[in-house]
């Protein structure tokens, strides 16, 4: 382990009462600083430095797993989360209509994606994965500590996730646009698990409008919902997943015009 100068830190430590449950932080003496996932134990000084070295290898190893496909906002919003808590992951492409052995045999009940995968152990439901990621890798926390932000964001998550016709979207709208006022991103200033969940609104909804010929999220209309999804798309971790958007358009276009054939 050597900073990008060559040096070997002189000092490090980490912290953990389990597996999967630390952060690991190593310092070069001038405040240079590489950190992430580590191994349990705690200790400080260059004696140990063998011990640390292991570590940090445990740490490149440590198996995540995602499994999805690229158009899913379900998937999007786990690989954000990962990316935000800066977990390495292996990402596995999955194809809808040939769904691989492994994600049946990782989710034989539903056999959908996400499905994320660690130390062979698979997590399937987006909203349980990304509770699963922030109570694994407490780092950079998504979800709010206090019981009421816990279950209220649950609530509006659920309320999103079910909307179904385009009178539900308007009023969510209405409602989205309510909640952020006087705050630069749903979790305030910074992002959070709302963020995270409505995160598809900013990318998915353009190409839904463009499809369907309708405009639900006018800026006029909803100018604080407008910036929010600005911002929400300029953030590094965001703009880093992103896809062309005229892909999306013509896959949705694709997949109208095959239920619109097998609907006749
Ligand atoms: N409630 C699930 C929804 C996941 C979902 O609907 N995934 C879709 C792709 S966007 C899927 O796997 N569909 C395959 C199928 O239904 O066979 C979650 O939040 O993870």
């Amino acid at each position: 382990m050597a900073f990008a100068n060559g040096e070997e830190p002189r000092w490090w430590f980490w912290r953990g009462q389990r597996r999967g449950d630390f952060a690991i932080s190593v310092q070069d003496g001038q405040g240079c600083q590489v950190s992430g996932s580590g191994y349990a134990a705690e200790a400080r000084g260059p004696q140990q430095m063998g011990a640390a070295h292991m570590a940090i290898r445990e740490m490149g190893e440590e198996e995540v797993k995602l499994l999805g496909t690229w158009f899913s906002p379900y998937v999007h919003r786990v690989a954000w989360v990962l990316k935000l808590k800066g977990i390495r992951y292996e990402y596995v492409e999955e194809k809808i209509n040939n769904k691989s052995s492994l994600l049946l045999d990782c989710n034989p009940v539903y056999k959908k994606i996400p499905v994320l995968v660690h130390h062979g152990k698979p997590i399937v439901e987006s909203l349980f994965i990304i509770e699963y990621i922030d109570e694994t890798w407490k780092h950079n926390p998504i979800l709010s500590t206090h019981p009421y932000d816990r279950a209220m964001a649950r609530f509006w998550t659920l309320y999103i996730d079910q909307m179904k016709e385009i009178k539900q979207v308007s009023e969510a709208m209405e409602v989205l646009e309510g909640m952020l006022k006087g705050k630069k991103f749903f979790g305030g200033e910074k992002i959070g698990f709302l963020d995270i969940t409505f995160g598809w609104i900013a990318i998915w909804l353009g190409a839904i409008e463009e499809v369907a010929g309708v405009q639900l999220s006018d800026p006029r209309k909803y100018p604080l919902l407008h910036n929010w999804m600005n911002r929400f798309r300029e953030l590094d971790e965001i703009k880093d997943s992103l896809f062309p958007m005229e892909k999306l358009v013509r896959f949705f276009q694709k997949y109208r015009n095959a239920s619109k054939k097998a609907t006749k």
